[in-house]
Protein backbone atom coordinates (compact mmCIF):
# COMPACT_ATOMS: atom_id res chain seq x y z
CA UNK A 1 0.00 0.00 0.00
CA UNK A 2 1.06 3.72 -0.53
CA UNK A 3 1.38 6.49 1.25
CA UNK A 4 -2.15 7.92 -0.48
CA UNK A 5 -3.75 4.73 0.07
CA UNK A 6 -3.06 4.07 3.82
CA UNK A 7 -3.81 8.32 4.20
CA UNK A 8 -7.28 7.15 2.66
CA UNK A 9 -7.86 4.13 4.95
CA UNK A 10 -7.10 5.76 8.08
CA UNK A 11 -8.96 8.86 7.29
CA UNK A 12 -11.58 6.07 7.00
CA UNK A 13 -11.82 4.03 10.21
CA UNK A 14 -10.18 7.45 12.62
CA UNK A 15 -12.49 9.91 14.60
CA UNK A 16 -11.84 12.88 13.07
CA UNK A 17 -9.68 14.80 15.75
CA UNK A 18 -7.27 11.98 15.59
CA UNK A 19 -7.15 11.76 11.97
CA UNK A 20 -5.89 16.00 12.26
CA UNK A 21 -3.42 15.10 15.06
CA UNK A 22 -2.09 12.31 12.34
CA UNK A 23 -1.89 15.11 9.66
CA UNK A 24 0.13 17.35 12.28
CA UNK A 25 2.17 14.03 12.94
CA UNK A 26 3.18 13.45 8.84
CA UNK A 27 3.64 16.95 8.27
CA UNK A 28 6.45 17.24 11.15
CA UNK A 29 7.61 13.63 10.47
CA UNK A 30 8.66 14.78 6.71
CA UNK A 31 9.86 18.05 8.11
CA UNK A 32 12.20 16.04 10.38
CA UNK A 33 13.47 13.59 8.00
CA UNK A 34 14.37 15.65 5.52
CA UNK A 35 16.26 17.77 8.35
CA UNK A 36 17.99 15.17 9.40
CA UNK A 37 18.43 13.48 6.17
CA UNK A 38 16.12 10.55 7.08
CA UNK A 39 14.29 8.57 4.69
CA UNK A 40 10.60 10.44 3.97
CA UNK A 41 8.66 8.22 2.35
CA UNK A 42 8.99 6.12 5.02
CA UNK A 43 8.58 8.89 7.62
CA UNK A 44 5.62 10.14 6.08
CA UNK A 45 4.09 6.58 5.98
CA UNK A 46 5.19 5.38 9.44
CA UNK A 47 3.16 8.94 10.58
CA UNK A 48 0.07 8.04 8.82
CA UNK A 49 -0.25 4.58 10.08
CA UNK A 50 0.69 5.40 13.73
CA UNK A 51 -2.31 5.67 15.13
CA UNK A 52 -4.02 3.06 13.66
CA UNK A 53 -4.88 1.15 16.59
CA UNK A 54 -5.69 3.76 19.09
CA UNK A 55 -9.57 3.27 18.67
CA UNK A 56 -9.13 -0.48 18.97
CA UNK A 57 -11.10 -2.09 21.90
CA UNK A 58 -8.92 -2.90 24.75
CA UNK A 59 -10.72 -6.68 24.20
CA UNK A 60 -9.01 -6.48 20.59
CA UNK A 61 -5.70 -5.02 21.57
CA UNK A 62 -5.32 -7.32 24.33
CA UNK A 63 -6.12 -10.16 21.98
CA UNK A 64 -3.52 -8.99 19.60
CA UNK A 65 -0.74 -8.53 22.00
CA UNK A 66 -1.52 -11.80 23.54
CA UNK A 67 -2.01 -14.01 20.05
CA UNK A 68 1.09 -12.02 18.03
CA UNK A 69 3.55 -12.53 21.82
CA UNK A 70 4.14 -8.82 22.22
CA UNK A 71 6.04 -8.12 25.79
CA UNK A 72 3.26 -9.69 28.18
CA UNK A 73 3.97 -6.98 30.51
CA UNK A 74 2.31 -4.04 28.10
CA UNK A 75 -1.20 -5.65 29.79
CA UNK A 76 0.05 -4.60 33.13
CA UNK A 77 0.13 -1.02 32.31
CA UNK A 78 -1.80 1.58 31.00
CA UNK A 79 -4.16 0.25 27.97
CA UNK A 80 -3.33 3.53 26.34
CA UNK A 81 0.46 1.99 26.00
CA UNK A 82 -0.99 -0.71 23.99
CA UNK A 83 -2.72 0.79 20.61
CA UNK A 84 1.53 1.27 19.46
CA UNK A 85 2.62 -2.72 19.26
CA UNK A 86 -1.30 -3.35 17.88
CA UNK A 87 -0.88 -0.51 15.11
CA UNK A 88 2.34 -2.20 14.16
CA UNK A 89 0.31 -5.81 14.03
CA UNK A 90 -2.25 -3.82 11.86
CA UNK A 91 0.23 -2.01 9.72
CA UNK A 92 1.89 -5.44 8.89
CA UNK A 93 -1.51 -7.75 8.33
CA UNK A 94 -4.08 -5.32 6.86
CA UNK A 95 -1.72 -2.83 5.30
CA UNK A 96 1.12 -5.11 3.95
CA UNK A 97 4.02 -2.58 5.59
CA UNK A 98 6.87 -4.87 5.32
CA UNK A 99 9.54 -2.01 6.30
CA UNK A 100 10.49 -3.58 9.98
CA UNK A 101 11.99 0.00 10.61
CA UNK A 102 8.23 1.29 9.77
CA UNK A 103 6.98 -1.75 11.76
CA UNK A 104 9.37 -0.34 14.90
CA UNK A 105 8.86 3.06 14.66
CA UNK A 106 4.73 2.61 15.30
CA UNK A 107 5.36 -0.11 17.67
CA UNK A 108 7.76 2.48 19.97
CA UNK A 109 6.24 5.57 19.28
CA UNK A 110 4.67 5.98 22.62
CA UNK A 111 6.97 4.73 24.74
CA UNK A 112 10.56 4.78 22.80
CA UNK A 113 13.10 2.72 23.71
CA UNK A 114 17.07 2.14 23.74
CA UNK A 115 19.15 2.03 20.71
CA UNK A 116 16.05 3.52 18.48
CA UNK A 117 16.70 4.27 14.68
CA UNK A 118 16.76 7.55 13.07
CA UNK A 119 12.92 7.10 11.93
CA UNK A 120 11.99 5.70 15.49
CA UNK A 121 13.22 9.05 16.97
CA UNK A 122 11.33 11.22 14.21
CA UNK A 123 8.22 9.23 14.66
CA UNK A 124 8.65 9.53 18.59
CA UNK A 125 9.15 13.32 18.07
CA UNK A 126 6.97 13.83 15.76
CA UNK A 127 4.12 12.63 17.36
CA UNK A 128 5.61 14.83 20.05
CA UNK A 129 5.37 18.45 19.05
CA UNK A 130 3.02 18.29 15.59
CA UNK A 131 1.17 21.36 15.94
CA UNK A 132 -2.05 20.09 17.70
CA UNK A 133 0.26 19.50 20.80
CA UNK A 134 -0.33 22.72 23.03
CA UNK A 135 1.05 20.91 26.70
CA UNK A 136 3.18 23.44 28.83
CA UNK A 137 6.95 22.72 27.71
CA UNK A 138 6.00 21.18 23.91
CA UNK A 139 7.64 25.00 22.50
CA UNK A 140 11.20 23.71 23.74
CA UNK A 141 11.26 20.61 22.09
CA UNK A 142 9.68 21.86 19.31
CA UNK A 143 12.39 24.23 18.66
CA UNK A 144 15.14 21.91 19.61
CA UNK A 145 13.96 19.25 17.18
CA UNK A 146 15.30 20.78 14.00
CA UNK A 147 18.48 21.60 15.68
CA UNK A 148 19.39 19.56 18.02
CA UNK A 149 17.32 15.92 17.31
CA UNK A 150 19.14 14.02 20.34
CA UNK A 151 18.51 17.00 22.80
CA UNK A 152 14.65 17.37 21.87
CA UNK A 153 14.30 14.02 22.25
CA UNK A 154 16.40 13.55 26.06
CA UNK A 155 13.50 16.90 27.00
CA UNK A 156 10.68 15.36 25.14
CA UNK A 157 11.48 11.32 27.01
CA UNK A 158 12.09 13.51 30.49
CA UNK A 159 9.39 15.36 30.11
CA UNK A 160 6.73 12.64 29.42
CA UNK A 161 8.33 10.71 32.58
CA UNK A 162 7.87 13.62 34.43
CA UNK A 163 4.44 13.79 33.70
CA UNK A 164 3.52 10.07 34.30
CA UNK A 165 5.31 10.48 37.46
CA UNK A 166 2.86 13.32 38.47
CA UNK A 167 -0.15 11.34 37.67
CA UNK A 168 1.67 8.75 39.49
CA UNK A 169 1.52 6.33 36.62
CA UNK A 170 3.58 3.45 36.68
CA UNK A 171 6.49 3.98 34.07
CA UNK A 172 6.53 1.20 31.22
CA UNK A 173 10.50 -0.68 31.00
CA UNK A 174 10.93 0.74 27.24
CA UNK A 175 10.34 4.36 28.64
CA UNK A 176 12.62 3.84 31.33
CA UNK A 177 15.21 2.35 29.23
CA UNK A 178 14.97 5.11 26.13
CA UNK A 179 15.60 7.61 28.88
CA UNK A 180 19.20 5.62 30.27
CA UNK A 181 19.86 5.14 26.74
CA UNK A 182 19.29 8.97 25.81
CA UNK A 183 21.66 10.07 28.57
CA UNK A 184 24.14 7.50 28.16
CA UNK A 185 24.45 8.84 24.64
CA UNK A 186 25.14 12.20 25.96
CA UNK A 187 27.36 11.15 28.51
CA UNK A 188 29.48 9.57 25.54
CA UNK A 189 29.52 12.12 23.37
CA UNK A 190 30.93 14.65 26.27
CA UNK A 191 34.10 12.37 26.44
CA UNK A 192 34.36 12.25 22.53
CA UNK A 193 37.26 14.38 21.50
CA UNK A 194 35.02 16.28 18.83
O1 LIG B 1 -1.50 8.24 20.76
P1 LIG B 1 -1.20 9.68 21.08
O2 LIG B 1 -2.23 10.28 21.99
O3 LIG B 1 -0.97 10.51 19.87
O4 LIG B 1 0.20 9.72 21.89
P2 LIG B 1 1.04 8.50 22.50
O5 LIG B 1 1.00 7.32 21.60
O6 LIG B 1 2.38 9.06 22.82
O7 LIG B 1 0.27 8.11 23.84
C1 LIG B 1 0.36 8.95 24.92
C2 LIG B 1 -0.22 8.28 26.15
O8 LIG B 1 0.59 7.18 26.57
C3 LIG B 1 -0.27 9.26 27.29
O9 LIG B 1 -1.56 9.18 27.87
C4 LIG B 1 0.79 8.79 28.26
C5 LIG B 1 0.88 7.31 27.94
N1 LIG B 1 2.22 6.76 28.23
C6 LIG B 1 3.38 6.92 27.54
N2 LIG B 1 4.40 6.28 28.13
C7 LIG B 1 3.90 5.67 29.23
C8 LIG B 1 2.50 5.98 29.29
N3 LIG B 1 1.71 5.53 30.27
C9 LIG B 1 2.25 4.75 31.24
N4 LIG B 1 1.49 4.32 32.22
N5 LIG B 1 3.58 4.44 31.26
C10 LIG B 1 4.45 4.85 30.27
O10 LIG B 1 5.65 4.52 30.31
FE1 LIG C 1 -0.13 7.01 19.77
FE1 LIG D 1 -0.17 9.99 17.93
Amino acid sequence: MNCEEALVYVKEILPERRFEHTLGVVETAKALAVKHGADVKQAEMAAIVHDIAKHHSRDDMKKIIEQEKFDSRLLLFHHELWHAPVGSYLAKVTLNIESQDILNAIRYHTTGRADMSLLEKIIYLADYIEPGRKFAGVEEVRALAYDDLEKALRKAVKQSILFLLQKKQRIFPDTLECYNDVMLQKEKNKYEPN
